[in-house]
């Protein structure tokens, strides 16, 4: 299936005020989806609310529109405010309330609130939803949604939509990559993407900084059960040496996933003093969003994590191998 709900679909139409949120920590198909949606409504003429809980990561400060995004809930108030009866808040990408962050309880108290996502274990915590798991990106929803609300994609949109499309898929790489998916891409070419400007921004734009940042990480890996699953962790100190921030670290993670042998990658992050961020990637048949599930977490069967509040890295990654041991031994 690729049209999107049609009280979705006559929801978003309908508004004219439409404040739009992703989850905390966001990647590139949360940023991308949003400020592609964005684009999209501000082009058949309504006014639009770009928030997230912290500034841009310096890597995603290409895509069009991210000089918009607001972090300050008080502006959040006062469009809400303005909006009235008008007002439709729209969360992408976003597997639960939770993730939405800090302000998740005011920001889901915006109503009517829609959900549209891909993440498996999605409730739909809103007043309507469209969630199909299967689906490479919510970047690629939100391409079959501007198609039935036969809104136009213009090139900035399309911009953000094949960034979107192209983060989650690991370069059109993943299982969840359809005919479907490169339907899309195609198409936003059509629009005037160019994929080699997108992919150097993306891939080949990093600082020395974030260099040197991996050679700490990577010489922190840790091998357990015969080779199959890496860990690796990255600290505040590490950041601090390297003049580098959490946003670095992506796709880091991909180089123990690469292993042959591995099944299961473990990244621990120190995102805070006693705050621990846990992302998980699997290959073939382990489902790793189970376990982030078993302590708090999600997302999807390959690609999931969650956060352990007052323990230490090591801590953290002994809960969590036992678990992990069950679950590739089945
Ligand atoms: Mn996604």
């Amino acid at each position: 299936m690729t049209s999107p709900d049609q009280s979705v679909v006559a929801a978003v139409q309908t508004k004219g005020h439409i404040l739009l949120a992703t989850h905390y920590n966001p990647d590139g198909d949360a940023l991308g989806s949003l400020l592609g949606l964005a684009e999209i409504l501000e082009g058949m003429g309504k006014q639009v609310f770009r928030y997230l809980e912290e500034p841009v990561s310096p890597l995603y400060r290409f895509l069009p529109g991210c000089g918009h995004i607001q972090t300050d809930m008080e502006k959040v108030r006062e469009f809400v405010a303005h909006a009235k009866d008008d007002l439709l808040t729209v969360c992408l990408d976003c597997g639960d309330a939770n993730r939405l962050g800090t302000n998740s309880p005011e920001l889901i108290s915006f109503r009517p609130l829609i959900v549209i996502d891909h993440h498996q274990g999605n409730n739909g915590f809103g007043d309507g939803a469209w969630i199909e798991t299967h689906r490479s990106s919510t970047g690629e929803m939100i391409f079959d949604l501007a198609e039935a609300m036969e809104a136009e994609i213009s090139t900035r949109a399309a911009e953000c939509l094949y960034a979107a499309i192209t983060t989650d898929t690991g370069s059109f790489r993943y299982e969840s990559t359809s005919s479907h998916t490169f339907m899309v891409a195609g198409q936003l070419v059509r629009r005037g993407v160019h994929p080699e400007i997108i992919s150097n921004h993306l891939y080949d734009n990093y600082t020395l900084g974030r260099l040197r940042l991996m050679q700490e990480v990577l010489a922190s890996l840790e091998m357990h059960e015969r080779d199959r699953i890496a860990v690796i962790r990255v600290t505040q100190k590490m950041l601090e040496r390297t003049f580098t921030t959490m946003g670095d670290t992506e796709y880091f993670i991909n180089f123990p996933r690469a292993v042959r042998s591995v099944r299961v990658a473990v990244f621990l992050k120190e995102v805070s003093t006693g705050v621990v961020s846990v992302s998980l990637r699997a290959k073939g048949q382990c489902d790793v969003s189970l376990i982030a599930a078993q302590f708090g977490g999600g997302g999807h069967r390959n690609a999931s994590g969650y956060r352990v509040k007052g323990q230490t890295l090591d801590a953290v990654r002994d809960d969590l191998l036992p678990r992990l041991r069950q679950e590739i031994n089945v």
